[in-house]
């Protein structure tokens, strides 16, 4: 079964303003240049743990994000969360310290890769544990309706938008959260990033058919919860942008939650120590033939809404702006020791730092084993 060959819903390109389509394509070109930017330093030792690249996808994150939301809108990630958070307004130079484990970084260099926060941009996180950023997500959509229903906020009209994976949808969480949102008709868009594949797993291997047919649609498992389910081209932005439109003005209407599952591939193993061995060159092909950002491109030439010249000045734009992150990251400071135990919740055997820097605890048989610092 391949998915991707069955129609997509909706098949006309809508019609953008220039500035529309630039930013469009800048914050594609961002994405892409940064995750490519992101190898290279990986292989180079700048990073640590596991990364996971969203390079191929972009078109998801910039027509979901880019698109339509506002700064005050929420959004929840996974641990493929880069593009998510430059699309969302945080600043490359951050996200970049961030991976390089500097204190300059957008959680001080404590989160690392998957684990991006930014409160000012409504970023609710990266999250590792597949599943766990939904409920977290669906969270933020209940204040901004209690606020709105309940204490009469008329301005509380957020959105909060949860990214996840085709696999992530055969895990509890996914569906204890669609039948929340809908329940209380949340404002709360759920958006499935199918690629395909769940690390080595094919996604028709691991999912059953939806009622009436043989395919492992996801989309429609949200008219099984009362709530519209949209399948879109992911590699299309301009198309991804439409539907996300569409499930924002409904869910800032207060007419509850959308799932939209978008169809995407994505250009790099699972993670960068993924040799990618299982997925086939053909199907590797197909998709990069579809490579979202030359068919902005072209769409944008052909339509006369920017020149060759002015997309090649954004371009030299974003490759300075991916440069001066790494710069920035480079010469960052490392976290201080202090910053070790912070949010880590006081525990009653008393460790902790101590005035002098040096790690304390009284309780003497329980470090036993424990390397000092110092
Ligand atoms: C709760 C939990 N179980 C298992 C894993 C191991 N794991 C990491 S990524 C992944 C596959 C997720 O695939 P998908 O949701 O399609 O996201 P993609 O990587 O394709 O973006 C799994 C099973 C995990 N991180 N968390
Ligand atoms: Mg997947």
């Amino acid at each position: 079964m391949s998915s991707v060959d069955a129609p997509a819903q909706p098949s006309s390109k809508p019609s953008i303003s220039a500035e529309v389509a630039k930013e469009l394509y800048r914050d594609m070109v961002l994405g892409r240049e940064f995750e490519e930017m992101c190898a290279q330093m990986y292989y180079r030792g700048k990073m640590f743990g596991f990364v996971h690249l969203y390079s191929g996808q972009e078109a998801v994150s910039t027509g979901v994000i880019k698109g339509c939301l506002r700064k005050d809108d929420y959004i929840c990630s996974t641990y493929r969360d880069h593009v998510h958070a430059l699309s969302k307004g945080v600043a490359a130079r951050k996200v970049m310290a961030e991976l390089f484990g500097k204190r300059t970084g957008v959680c001080r260099g404590q989160g690392g890769s998957m684990h991006m926060f930014d409160a000012e941009h409504g970023l609710l996180g990266g999250y590792a544990f597949i599943g766990e950023g939904i409920p977290v997500g669906l969270g933020a959509a209940f204040s901004v309706a209690y606020r709105r229903n309940v204490l009469g906020e008329d301005g509380a009209d957020q959105v909060s938008v949860n990214f996840f994976g085709d696999g992530t949808c055969n895990v509890g969480q996914f569906y204890e959260s669609l039948n929340m949102a809908s329940l209380y008709k949340l404002p709360c868009i759920f958006v499935v990033e199918n690629n395909l594949w769940a690390i080595g797993m094919n996604h028709p291997r691991s999912t059953g058919p939806t009622l009436g047919d043989q395919e492992p649609w996801i989309y429609k498992k949200g008219p099984a919860f009362g709530m519209p389910g949209v399948r879109v081209d992911g590699m299309d932005v301009l198309k991804v942008r439409e539907v996300a439109l569409e499930a924002v003005e409904r869910a800032r209407r207060g007419e509850g939650p959308t799932l939209i599952e978008a169809e995407t591939y994505r250009f790099r193993g699972h993670s960068l120590a993924d040799p990618d061995e299982l997925r086939s060159k053909e199907e590797k092909a197909k998709y990069a033939a579809r490579d979202p950002i030359p068919q902005l491109k072209s769409f944008i030439l052909d339509k006369g809404l920017a020149t060759e010249e002015e997309l090649r000045e954004l371009e030299a734009g974003v490759a300075a702006e991916v440069e001066d992150s790494v710069t920035f990251a480079e010469a960052s400071p490392k976290p201080d020791m202090s910053q070790l135990l912070e949010n880590v919740f006081a525990d009653p055997k008393g460790f902790g730092i101590a005035a002098d820097g040096r790690y304390r605890y009284e309780l003497p048989g329980f470090t036993a084993g424990t390397a000092e610092v110092s």
